[in-house]
C-alpha cells in the first residue's frame, strides 16, 4: 500500500512540475479556452437580425443568394431588406442542441452498439429561417413525404456566410445524410471502411429546421444512387444557423468564421427511414410517446400523426427500456433479456408452419403482461426442439 502512494505522490508532483514549466515559458502549447455559449448566443442574435435588415434576396432560377443592400448594385436603393421582402415571411423556431456524442459499448451478446451522452449544451436558439418562394412565388414547403429528425435524408445544400461568400456549395447534386449513424454503418467505421458508406451529416440545426419541409414526389434512384424527382416539387429552405447549433468554435473553411452564424440553403428531395438496431422496428417508431399512442390504436401511426407528437431526437435517445445507456431505437435487445428484439417479435399461430413477424404494437405481444414482450425483461421465452416457447399469460 505505501509503496503505492508513494508512486502516485510522485506522478503527481510531477504533473504539478510540468505544468509550472508551461507556464513559466512560452514554448507549451496555448490552452484556448471555448467561449461561453450563452454570450455567443447573444452575440449571434444579434448578428442574424442586422443580416436580416441590411441584406435582400435574389431570385435568379433555381439560383437563390443574397446581397447587402450597401452594395453597388443596390445604388438607386430599390432593394428590400429580406425582413420586408414580400415574396418571402422570415419565421423564428426555438430549437435546442441534440449532439449527442457517442462511444463504442459491447453488448452482453457480444456485438457492438453506441452509447450516447446527452448534448452539454442545454441552451434554446432561435433560428431565422423562410421557405424559398418558386418562380410563381408559390412556397416551396414540398409536396411528397413529411420527414421525422431521425430519417436518413437526400438533400442540396449551399452554406453561406453572413457576407454572402459561399463556403460550400452541393446544390447541383446533393448529398446522403445521415443521423446518428446506424450500427451497421458504424461497423464500416470501426473497421475503417471507406467513407462513400458512411454517410455525411448535417448540423443539429439544420436537421431540425429541415423537418418544416416534405420531399419531393416521382422520386426514383438512379443505379448511382442518385434521386430523380419531379421539378418544383421539393421542399427548399435557407436558415440562419446560430454557431451553437452549428459549427461553433470551429468555424468552416475561410468563409464561416469561428463562432459566427451560417446561412444554408437546403432543398429536401427525399428520405429513407432507418431501422438503426436492425431490430425489425423502424427507428421512427422507438420513441415511448409513438409506442404509447400505437399501443392504443393498435396501430402504426401515420407520419402526420408522428409529427403532431412533436418529437424531438431527445424522445428518441431519452427512451431506453433496458436503461443500459443504449435507446431503443438503437438497441436490438431493448428490454436487455438476451434474446434480441428481432426474436421477441417473431410468432406463430397453433399448427402454423412459419413463423412471422408481429408488428411491435401488435396485442398478442402482450405475454406475460400489458407490457410488449420486447419490452419487459422478466417476459423470457424457453426454446425447444427449434421452436420459441412463450410462458402463458396468468389469468
Ligand atoms: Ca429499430
Ligand atoms: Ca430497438
Ligand atoms: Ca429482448
Amino acid at each position: 500500500m505505501n509503496r503505492l502512494f508513494t508512486v502516485l505522490g510522485l506522478t503527481f508532483i510531477g504533473l504539478i512540475a510540468a505544468n509550472c514549466s508551461k507556464d513559466d515559458g512560452n514554448n507549451g502549447p496555448t490552452v484556448v479556452n471555448l467561449r461561453d455559449r450563452k454570450e455567443v448566443r447573444e452575440e449571434n442574435a444579434k448578428q442574424i437580425e442586422d443580416f436580416i435588415d441590411n441584406n435582400y434576396l435574389i431570385i435568379d432560377g433555381d439560383n437563390v443568394s443574397f446581397d447587402s443592400l450597401t452594395s453597388p448594385k443596390n445604388k438607386d436603393n430599390s432593394k428590400l431588406p429580406l425582413r420586408k421582402d414580400p415574396r418571402i415571411k422570415i419565421e423564428y423556431e426555438d430549437i435546442t442542441s441534440d449532439n449527442y456524442e457517442y462511444e463504442a459499448y459491447r453488448l452482453s451478446n457480444g456485438n457492438t452498439s453506441l452509447k450516447f451522452t446527452k448534448p452539454k449544451d442545454t441552451l434554446s436558439y432561435k433560428v431565422a429561417y423562410f421557405i424559398v418562394p418558386d418562380a410563381n412565388n408559390n412556397k416551396q414547403l414540398g409536396e411528397g413525404d413529411l420527414i421525422s429528425t431521425i430519417d436518413s435524408v437526400f438533400v442540396k445544400t449551399k452554406m453561406t456566410s453572413l457576407k454572402n461568400e459561399v463556403a460550400t456549395d452541393n446544390g447541383i447534386i446533393g448529398s446522403y445524410y445521415s443521423f446518428p449513424i446506424t450500427l451497421k454503418e458504424f461497423g464500416y467505421l470501426s473497421q475503417g471502411g471507406g467513407s462513400g458508406l458512411i454517410p455525411e451529416q448535417l448540423r443539429t440545426g439544420e436537421r431540425q429546421i429541415l423537418t418544416k419541409l416534405r420531399t419531393a414526389t416521382d422520386i426514383k434512384v438512379g443505379a448511382n444512387g442518385i434521386p430523380t424527382y419531379k421539378p418544383g416539387s421539393a421542399g427548399r429552405i435557407i436558415a440562419i444557423i446560430p454557431s451553437g447549433l452549428g459549427m461553433f468554435n470551429a468555424g468552416y473553411g475561410s468563409k464561416v468564421k469561428a463562432y459566427h452564424p451560417h446561412i444554408m440553403d437546403m432543398t429536401l428531395i427525399s428520405k429513407r427511414e432507418r431501422d438503426h438496431d436492425g431490430d425489425g422496428i423502424l427507428s421512427k417508431y422507438e420513441a415511448e410517446k409513438v409506442m404509447k399512442k400505437s399501443a392504443e390504436l393498435n396501430r402504426a401511426l401515420t407520419d402526420q400523426e408522428l409529427l403532431d407528437l412533436k418529437l424531438t431526437i431527445h424522445d428518441y435517445f431519452a427512451f431506453d427500456t433496458d436503461g443500459d445507456g443504449v435507446p431503443n431505437f438503437l438497441d436490438d435487445d431493448d428490454d436487455g433479456d438476451g434474446v434480441l428484439t428481432k426474436t421477441e417479435l417473431q410468432h406463430k399461430d397453433e399448427g402454423a408452419t412459419k413463423y412471422i413477424t408481429l408488428p411491435y404494437y401488435d396485442a398478442r405481444l402482450k405475454t406475460c403482461s400489458d407490457i410488449f414482450r420486447y419490452l419487459e425483461k422478466s417476459c423470457f421465452p424457453d426454446q425447444k426442439d427449434g421452436e420459441i416457447i412463450w410462458p402463458q399469460k396468468k389469468k
